[in-house]
């Protein structure tokens, strides 16, 4: 065996707490910087003699980085790497695989809903053995490791077989290649009743599902098309391209603009939905209705029981801060506990492991279950279908029906995207200055009552998170969130998210914009949106 030791340099870019580095695909291949974040994890999490689990969303520069991976893994004492057929596993797939299969752990390659290609992002994440992302204690000592790298490990030899399934060799440690989809398939088939949606399929229900040219177009021809009878072309946009088409693979409305206006015009199918680049987010539509995130959870928390997997009833409900307090009145409604956690799915991890948390969801179009460590975008399409099938209404009556029911929450998120990152900054830090004087301010018509600076002890491991997005309170109905992106690549995007809730929405059955026109007026002027990034309203509204 041959170990090429390559010069360290430094990392930028990996900074303490996040889960995983993303880039631009371009810093990404400049020559020793995947290496050294490797090298770091590798140094970090001990996988000697251990089994690791690889894939990514197909993204351009997957396959050589997989290449790299498996290389160093077999430098650095791995013994085994089970890696998805052609380096592909999309991100709930690779944390069913690393559950089922007992790994240490997994690296996934991919920028999430970013878009991809040359010019676009690329990502590596690292998800410990529960099938998570690696929560802030091993990212912290995977960025220490970075800083004291000695030498990068990596064998010399050819590539590996990645089209080929099965085992076979490179040098020491042993590449197991394996069909990306059948693990996640075998879990799907045990939790949701595929006899009801098949019957829902062959009694003429339609829809479609936009794959976006990214991972999740090979598991749902192989779910929807393969196993529920759903037509052919029921799946679209099913090829995964390496830069997604050209297009922003992130399943909302503004993003899926066809697939929306399908969904409002004449000719639309019953259901559809989209999923992201990596897989884990999704979105939810009716004939004639956007299903928005939070209310997504709040329906599946609600109707869960009728599918297999959670007929026992579900233990507990997580969301995290921004995203509307829809759910926590189900969970109340169940009389089982309701948590409000930072924004990233890792904060789910604890909760879930320890049960007390069955069903999980982020504004950010993101839904799961305690079935993976990650949230799932085709677990939440077929939940839908499951309460379809056992319902036999449409998306729309039973959305209107739980409005009508429990109450409705308007939401919605305004994007302010690539601003500079000192007039992002200063804006958040002068209003985290004002916190204390902010109740009795008033804007747009509105009083502030409260406001805070989110703050989360994670009730498991005790372990706090500070400074995760300032809460603005208007009465108990309305609140606006403020709270900078992690996960963009480009300056700093500034998230704004407003929410107003309304007992009878019967009576007021409004847009969400002109439902909450006040509170975005008091929040811009109240956090001097314009005056601090120059900008006079948001570029992207969900
Ligand atoms: C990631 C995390 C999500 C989180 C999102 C927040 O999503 O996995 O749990 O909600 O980031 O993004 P931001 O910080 O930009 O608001 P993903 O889909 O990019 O992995």
């Amino acid at each position: 065996m041959t170990i090429k030791t390559i010069p360290t340099r430094p990392i930028e870019g990996q900074k303490p707490g996040t889960s995983g580095l993303r880039k631009k695909t371009r810093d990404f291949m400049v020559r020793g910087y995947l290496e050294n974040f490797v090298q770091a994890i590798l140094d970090a999490a001990d996988l000697t003699g251990k089994t690791l689990v690889l894939g990514g969303d197909g993204r351009f520069f997957n396959a050589e980085a997989a290449q790299t991976i498996l290389k160093m893994a077999a430098a650095n004492g791995v013994a085994r790497v089970i890696v998805g057929q052609g380096g592909i596993l999309s991100t709930p797939a690779a944390s069913a695989v690393i559950r089922a299969r007992q790994a240490a752990g997994g690296i996934v390659l991919s920028a999430s809903h970013n878009p991809g290609g040359p010019e676009g992002d690329f990502g590596v994440k690292y998800n410990t053995a529960n099938g998570g992302p690696a929560p802030e204690a091993v990212t912290g000592a995977i960025y220490q490791a970075s800083l004291h790298i000695a030498e990068i490990r990596k064998l010399e030899a050819p590539d590996a077989d990645l089209s080929r399934l099965g085992a076979q060799a490179l040098g020491p440690m042993t590449v197991e290649v394996i069909d990306p989809t059948a693990d996640w398939v075998a879990l799907m088939e045990r939790l949701f009743d595929f006899d009801a949606i098949r019957a829902l399929f062959a009694g003429g229900f339609t829809m479609r599902f936009d794959a976006m040219h990214a991972v999740t177009g090979p598991y749902a021809k192989a779910i929807f098309e393969d196993r529920l009878g759903a037509p052919p072309g029921t799946v679209i946009n099913a090829e995964p391209q390496p830069d997604f088409g050209g297009h922003h693979p992130d399943p909302n409305p503004a993003h899926c603009a066809d697939l929306m206006a399908l969904m409002m015009g004449e000719n639309a199918p019953d259901f559809a939905a989209a999923a992201d680049g990596d897989g884990d987010r999704n979105m939810i539509l009716g004939r004639g209705i956007y299903v928005s995130p939070s209310d997504s959870l709040a329906v599946i928390a609600a109707n869960a029981h009728l599918a297999p997997g959670y007929s026992e009833g579900i233990a507990g409900i997580a969301r995290s801060m921004p995203t509307s307090r829809a759910a926590d009145r189900m969970a109340a409604g169940l009389g089982i506990p309701a948590f409000e956690t930072p924004t990233g799915w890792k904060f789910f991890g604890n909760l879930l492991d320890a049960g007390m948390a069955t069903i999980c969801g982020e504004e950010s179009f993101g839904t799961g279950s305690n079935h993976v460590r990650e949230k799932d975008g085709l677990w939440a399409v077929l939940m839908w279908l499951n309460v379809l099938a056992a319902r036999g209404e449409s998306v729309a009556g039973i959305l209107r029906a739980h409005w009508a029911k429990h109450g409705r929450d308007y939401y919605s998120r305004h994007d302010y995207e690539g601003i500079a990152t000192e007039a992002a900054e200063a804006l958040m830090t002068a209003l985290r200055g004002r916190l204390t004087g902010l109740p009795g301010v008033e804007a747009a018509g509105l009083t502030i009552t409260a406001a805070d600076d989110f703050a989360y002890q994670d009730p498991v491991d005790g372990s706090v998170a500070e400074l995760q997005g300032i809460r603005l309170m208007f009465g108990e109905e309305a609140r606006a969130v403020l709270r900078l992106s992690g996960t963009g690549t480009e300056g700093a995007t500034l998230r704004v998210y407003l929410e107003r809730f309304e007992p009878d929405p019967g009576a007021h059955a409004l847009d969400p914009q002109a439902a909450l026109s006040d509170v975005i007026a008091a929040t811009r002027e109240i956090a001097g949106i314009e005056r601090h990034t120059g900008r006079a309203g948001p570029d992207v509204i969900t």
